[in-house]
């Protein structure tokens, strides 16, 4: 007897998830748990060096709804993502950044928006509570700088793509990951762009975005914003040559 489909899926990619792994895997669970709804949820541990594995391994134990796979070597968040969605059982398939920067009590809305409300793809829009510290505004610049960036040149109509918490009706997204070809960063403007393409019905949800005290990212300022730049510039080119949509 087949099991029946999950409501959700969700897909938890980690990457050196030590500090906050196991608050956020607590508070994760409070909000699933309380929820209406079915979940699975599936941990991707992309080759993390800080001992998230071992972490996982010993969270999930007592996890009958959550499963995890383990990487050899380092995929990247989009290659890790779209694994994730193509391995998810659930009628919505969607993920979250796990340092809970955005808090997991806005999944229930995601889910309802694409379960209840005809959407394809719901998301969460940052809405920054800032933080006056060096790092806080230039990664609220770069953010907000990115934004007008993928609108002037990429024609983006989204207000916030880079957004760490995208869900997905998964019968729909398939096609389009296929048609995504980047495997890091840009993946999260590319799926967006992909989606609007195949004319998904979006929605962008109003979330708080909280940096959490002492957190550090593991976005390396000037590589990853150069390789951006170079990403959305192939990407525009990949269009204009009409091939864009990843043939
Ligand atoms: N799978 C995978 N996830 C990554 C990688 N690098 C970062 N991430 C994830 O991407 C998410 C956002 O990264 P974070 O460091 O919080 O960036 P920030 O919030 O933009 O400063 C986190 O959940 C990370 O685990 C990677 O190489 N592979
Ligand atoms: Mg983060």
């Amino acid at each position: 007897m087949t099991e029946p489909r999950p409501d959700l899926s969700l897909i938890v990619p980690c990457y050196n998830e030590t500090p906050h792994l196991e608050r956020s895997v607590r508070e994760l669970l409070l909000t699933l748990r309380n929820w209406s709804g079915t979940a699975e949820v599936l941990f991707i541990d992309d080759a993390s060096r800080d001992g998230t594995p071992q972490l996982i391994e010993r969270l999930l134990a007592d996890v009958p709804e959550a499963r995890a796979q383990y990487h050899e070597t380092n995929v990247g968040r989009g290659g890790t993502v779209s694994e994730g969605l193509r391995l998810a059982r659930g009628r919505v398939a969607g993920f979250i950044d796990i340092d809970l920067e955005i808090h997991c009590r806005y999944i229930p809305a995601m889910v309802q928006a694409i379960l209840d409300e005809g959407y394809d793809v719901a998301t969460a829009h940052r809405v920054y509570k800032m933080k006056f510290t060096p790092t806080g505004i230039l990664r609220w610049v770069l953010s907000v700088g990115y934004r007008g960036l993928a609108r002037a040149m990429l024609g983006s109509p989204f207000r916030d793509t880079e957004t760490g918490y995208k869900f997905f009706r998964r019968e729909a997204v398939l096609p389009v990951l296929d048609r995504c070809r980047d495997r890091h960063w840009f993946w999260d403007t590319e799926v967006m762009l992909e989606a609007h393409a195949a004319g998904l019905k979006v929605i962008e949800i109003p979330a708080l975005f909280q940096r959490q005290p002492g957190a550090t990212s593991s976005l390396r300022v000037v590589p990853d914003t150069l390789s951006y730049l170079g990403a959305v510039r192939a990407y525009r080119r990949r269009r204009a040559r009409g091939d864009g949509n990843g043939g």
